[in-house]
């Protein structure tokens, strides 16, 4: 095909970014893209199949799951097992993490930490909604069953994390840690085709994200920022516009394009904020990060934090370089 690069293509042209690779993580960011195609499937008819609405299951935080964070849990978990790279995987949606158990699967040498469905509040009123996943090299033997400690690693140990946004278009954002590229499904060949090479994100820009009702709960930090973010001020273009989804993926991809910053603090009633750091904010931090931004708690960056927990919560803050230090600033 002229002039059109696919995702497969452009994994395994990148392939050799890795001296000694084996083509393991190549065929396991394939697997990741098979599941994704197939969650968009499903994404795409929400309203049509009998897909919509709760399950009556809790996950570990208490959280009501809905029918598709099921469905796109098990579609990864069965691409991950079938595809015998990962010796294991942990996810939003299962209490513990998982150990592949076939003599396959434990000579694989990653492990996957991933969010099925990101923004599942916002799946029954057809708004944007994603994936996000974490790749590690496992820290337990080749051969063995995957341990808790390949799961507890911290963020700057990723290999590769990505997101899929299944938005207006649905599109596949990675990174290897050479930089972020970005990819378009194009439904009518069933491929993702790179539209987005080498993603960067302004180091200014003019959109704060976050979820202003719990202001009465904020830090003062917080409370002062949003304050600053509000006053007129012609030079530095304020006051700056509220944009907020209520879907990670979605807040955050806007903002890389257009510059901006995503904060989901700590709160009086959530001392760690919301946001699960090792499938959630990890591997949108390391993605932040390869594009030229910052990502934080206010007192330590994000991918320098050693988990101690699975579902461990972390406050957040990710964005414009600028714009974050001027945050950082107030704290
Ligand atoms: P989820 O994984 O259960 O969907 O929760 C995570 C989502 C994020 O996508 C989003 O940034 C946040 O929760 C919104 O939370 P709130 O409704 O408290 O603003
Ligand atoms: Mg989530």
């Amino acid at each position: 095909m002229s002039g059109v690069k696919t995702l497969s293509e452009f994994i395994i042209e990148r392939q050799d970014d890795f001296p000694f690779a084996s083509g393991e993580l190549t065929r396991l960011l394939n697997d990741i893209v098979i599941a994704s195609k197939i969650v968009n499937r499903e994404v795409n008819k929400a309203g049509l199949a009998d897909i919509l609405g709760a399950t009556t299951q809790e996950n570990i935080q208490g959280e009501i799951q809905q029918k598709l964070d099921v469905y796109a849990d098990d579609q990864f978990i069965a691409a991950l097992r079938n595809g015998g790279e990962a010796c294991g995987i942990a996810s939003e949606e299962n209490d513990d993490f998982l150990a592949f158990e076939s003599l396959r699967s434990r000579e694989g040498k990653y492990i996957l930490s991933f969010d099925p469905l990101d923004g599942s509040s916002n799946i029954d009123v057809n708004v944007s909604i994603g994936t996000i996943f974490s790749i590690y090299r496992r820290e337990s033997e080749v051969g063995t069953l995957a341990k808790e400690a390949d799961f507890l690693q911290k963020g700057e140990n990723q290999v590769a994390a990505g997101y899929v946004i299944y938005g207006s278009s649905t599109m596949l954002v990675y990174t290897t840690g050479k930089g972020v590229n970005g990819f378009t499904l194009d439904p009518s060949i069933g491929e993702f085709c790179l539209s987005h090479p080498n993603m960067m994100i302004p180091k200014n820009g003019t959109i704060y994200s976050m979820n202003e009702g719990n202001m009465s709960y904020c830090s003062d930090a917080i409370k002062n920022y949003i304050a600053y973010c509000k006053e007129v001020d012609t030079e530095t273009k304020r006051p700056y516009s509220a944009r907020y989804i209520g879907s990670m993926v979605a807040d955050f991809h806007r903002n890389m394009i257009k510059g901006g910053i995503f904060i989901y603090p700590e709160t009086t009633k959530a001392v760690n904020g919301k946001l699960r750091l090792q499938y959630e904010c990890n591997p949108m931090a390391f993605i932040m990060e390869q594009a030229g931004g910052i990502a934080h708690t206010g007192t330590q960056r994000i991918m320098e934090i050693q988990p101690t927990e699975l579902h461990q919560r972390v406050p957040t803050i990710m964005g414009s370089s600028n714009m974050v230090e001027k945050l950082l600033s107030y704290y």
